[in-house]
């Protein structure tokens, strides 16, 4: 309850500034709030942003989300923003990686990267001038870590002359779930030094400052 009066006053605090609402700011957002709050926040400030306007008259953002359970996704499309996203760009599978490093790079992941590659192709062409890719994940599960570095070196292999911006959740001791949260992020972190053009790094133990 309190976490959630939380969230409400940053919310409130930064939606009398429209002005102040710069990128990096809602950056460190992102850090304090939950994934649909920072769509909430995004729409009510600039709803052009990263976003396409189809005949049915509201914004879709351009954005794929990805994941290797159906859960989240479900989650999503039932939550207060889940009519905003376009349904044919979640891709997800049903096994899950279950902390596993390996099986999002390697295995589960690898199979399912090819029909993310393709909805990310048709968004990317449907671009007037592609400028670059954000990717939103976290570093310390078995998902956003493995198959989003690996999403990310296939991006790269692709559109290599576009930017690569990651907006990494790094783990947190404090609120770690599992022990190979570390081992995740470190094997993670060596990807993105190598692919990625710039990362913000969300530090999970920022909000409990
Ligand atoms: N700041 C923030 N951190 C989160 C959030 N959700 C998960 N985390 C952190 O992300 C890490 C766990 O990663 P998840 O994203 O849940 O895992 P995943 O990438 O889906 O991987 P698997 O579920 O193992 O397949 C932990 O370090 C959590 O503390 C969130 O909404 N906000
Ligand atoms: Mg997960």
């Amino acid at each position: 309850m309190q976490n959630q009066n939380n969230k409400d006053e940053v919310l409130e605090k930064a939606e009398k500034d429209l002005s102040a609402v710069k990128d990096h700011y809602i950056a460190r957002l992102v850090n304090e709030l939950q994934g649909t709050d920072f769509w909430k926040l995004r729409r009510a400030y600039s709803p052009g942003w990263l976003a396409t306007m189809p005949p049915c008259g509201w914004h879709v953002p351009r954005a794929v989300l990805m994941d290797l359970e159906p859960g989240t996704m479900e989650s999503i499309r039932s939550g207060p923003n889940g009519l905003i996203f376009r349904p044919d760009n979640f891709v997800f599978g049903q096994s899950g990686a279950g902390n596993n490093w390996a099986k999002g790079h390697y295995t589960e992941g690898a199979e399912l990267i090819n029909s993310v590659l393709d909805v990310v192709r048709k968004k990317a062409e449907n671009c007037d001038s592609l400028q670059g890719f954000q990717v939103c994940h976290s570093l310390g599960g078995g998902t956003g870590s493995s198959m989003g570095t690996l999403l990310i070196s296939k991006i790269r292999e692709e559109y290599h002359d576009r930017m690569m911006l990651t907006f990494s959740v790094f783990p947190s001791p404090k609120v770690s779930d599992t022990v190979v949260e570390p081992y995740n992020a470190i094997l993670s972190v060596h990807q993105l030094v190598e692919n990625a053009d710039e990362c913000m790094v969300l530090d999970n133990d920022a909000p409990l400052k």
